[in-house]
């Protein structure tokens, strides 16, 4: 079995980060650890959520780790608290990294021309050079202008799409993808560049109206779920995307209104089934 190291916080309540991830790329067949960054009472939508930070747990976890000889198919890291826990996530591809281990980075800091209150423009450029040693990174447009120094545009055309795809490519990743991008009214998706070959891939779907906390995390984890089980790179976005669409579909329907996350429990068997398609 596939085995992935995951590197973000548990948000205790709230359906985000490490508490989807590991059920999702269970689901997938893949074997998941995780190495918690903090621990949230609540994820950072809801007022007064407590914070624990665990910082200074990270690297003796991962010295123990090395010490048993643990090897990662994929490294997926997600929101990380500081600066500092980026620097560890550095040390941590190098000491775990290597041509059989995929690095792939969600850079969670920002969204809708913002950054998320916790973290500032140092963040984000030290966050661009973790950007640099990924497989595969996978921002949003605000998250790529930031790291970039790109103009956040709301209204844009593919040639913005892909001056920002260049910039992010400069950083040193192998394969850029942008997502959230939507080209067509009623459509929104990802597109891609392979940075060794010029090749650029997209794949739009149905944009659901309605914004949740947790969708960016729920299609990072079927990606690299995928990516581990051996799904090509443009199958393995089109099954991520068409999962978040239908997650977020099924929450809409809920009578219950669930605001602060997605009914993602409810379309894993259908993600499965998808899955099995593919490998
Ligand atoms: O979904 C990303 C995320 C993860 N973890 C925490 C967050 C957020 C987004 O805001 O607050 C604690």
């Amino acid at each position: 079995m596939k085995r992935i190291l995951t590197i973000q916080d548990i948000s205790c309540f709230g359906k985000c980060s490490t508490t989807v991830a590991l059920p999702i790329i269970s689901a997938m067949g893949v074997e998941t650890v995780i190495l918690p960054t903090a621990v949230l009472s609540t994820h950072t939508m809801f007022q007064n959520f407590t914070v624990k930070d665990l910082t200074d747990e990270l690297l003796p976890i991962t010295e123990h780790w090395k010490k048993e000889g643990f090897h990662f198919d994929a490294i997926y890291t997600g929101y990380l608290g500081s600066t500092e826990e980026i620097e560890i996530a550095k040390k941590i591809f190098s000491d775990f990294g290597g041509d059989d281990t995929l690095i792939f980075i969600d850079p969670v800091m920002a969204d809708n021309g913002k950054l998320y209150p916790a973290f500032d423009e140092n963040y984000a450029k030290l966050n661009a050079g973790l950007c640099g040693e990924a497989d595969i990174i996978v921002p949003n447009i605000t998250e790529a202008c930031f790291m970039t120094d790109t103009e956040y545009k709301e209204v844009y055309d593919e040639d913005y799409i892909k001056l920002l795809l260049e910039r992010l490519a400069k950083l040193g990743a192998k394969t850029v993808v942008l997502t959230g991008v939507s080209l067509s009214e009623g459509k929104t998706g990802v597109y891609g560049l392979q940075t060794e070959t010029g090749r650029y891939f997209t794949y739009q779907n149905d944009r659901v109206d309605a914004a949740y906390h947790g969708t960016g995390d729920i299609f990072a984890s079927v990606c690299v779920g995928a990516l581990t089980r051996g799904v090509n790179i443009d199958e393995a976005f089109k099954l991520a995307a068409d999962y978040t669409r239908d997650t977020i579909k099924v929450t809409l329907d809920n009578p219950e209104k669930p605001w602060y996350g997605v009914d993602f429990e409810a379309t894993i068997p259908g993600l499965v089934t998808n899955l099995y398609k593919l490998v």
